[in-house]
């Protein structure tokens, strides 16, 4: 199975709590109806590639609940709940539990209490878990998550987040089996040595976190260099408005999990 090709998604509706969202930078409270048009436009780019999506109702007890990507890594053998290094995200774990315990057999939880990890930091390839660690996800979570897939025979490396951004995938994404689109700042940490990188365009570094979803490319509206170059790189690009979502340190990862059920 390629790590971009996908039968199932689920997002969740922003909840009107979204205006309190965390953020590094205040640039402004995100339009609530703006946000809910772009998350529209993903779920019916999602849809169209034949995947099924689950919309979950939105959450208003966390404001962040939108981001689900956050809370669990799905991989082909099962699904791992994660431990949101951020306090007001930690119960949003709990929250995502019974819906994929409903489409996978198996489950299991990072659980150390000094376990941190969010999925926003991980990058799964077609032969390697990459998890950096950031403000949100330290050395514990790792080692725990590590240890949780051996059996399944993933291999997981750490690696680091540029410091001052957010998430690992807030600086890249994968393309296909030997492709990522990354920011020079991470690149250069060699972290991806062995891979090809699109690098994004100077100036446009809110462009590297996009998603490969089976066909297309889903793309935060906005940024036309990277657009173009990963055009000419043959992905058909889709372009979603992430404006709302930006404010709030959101892309295009952020608001889904997708995965193949086993
Ligand atoms: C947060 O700070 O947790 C949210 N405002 C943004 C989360 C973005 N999630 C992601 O990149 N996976």
């Amino acid at each position: 199975m390629r790590s971009y090709s996908f039968t199932h998604a689920i997002a969740r509706r922003p909840a009107a709590s979204i205006i309190r969202g965390l953020r590094a930078v205040d640039t402004g409270a995100p339009d609530l109806a703006l946000m809910q048009a772009h998350h529209d436009s993903y779920v019916a780019a999602l849809r169209g590639t034949g995947a099924e999506v689950t919309v979950l109702d939105a959450l208003e007890a966390y404001p962040d609940s939108v981001f689900v990507e956050d809370t669990a890594l799905c991989l082909p053998e099962g699904a791992i709940l994660m431990r949101p290094g951020a306090p007001s995200r930690l119960g949003e774990a709990a929250e995502m539990e019974p819906h994929l315990a409903g489409l996978y057999s198996q489950m299991r939880r990072i659980s150390g209490e000094d376990s941190f990890i969010e999925g926003g930091d991980i990058l799964t390839t077609e032969t390697e878990i990459l998890v950096g660690r950031s403000a949100r996800t330290n050395v514990a979570g790792i080692a725990e998550l590590a240890r949780l897939v051996a059996d399944w025979d993933h291999v997981v490396r750490e690696v680091h987040t540029p410091p001052g951004v957010l998430h690992f995938k807030t600086d890249c994404s994968l393309m296909d089996a030997e492709t990522v689109l990354a920011t020079d700042r991470l690149a250069v940490s060699g972290c991806f040595d062995g891979y090809k990188v699109i690098p994004v365009a100077p100036g446009e570094e809110a462009a590297a976190n996009a998603i490969r979803f089976n066909g297309i490319v889903l793309f935060p509206a906005g940024f036309p260099r990277t657009r173009d170059q990963l055009a000419d790189a043959g992905y058909t690009v889709h372009e979603i408005g992430n404006s709302e979502c930006a404010k709030i340190d959101g892309g295009m990862s952020c608001l889904s999990l997708r995965f193949t059920p086993s």
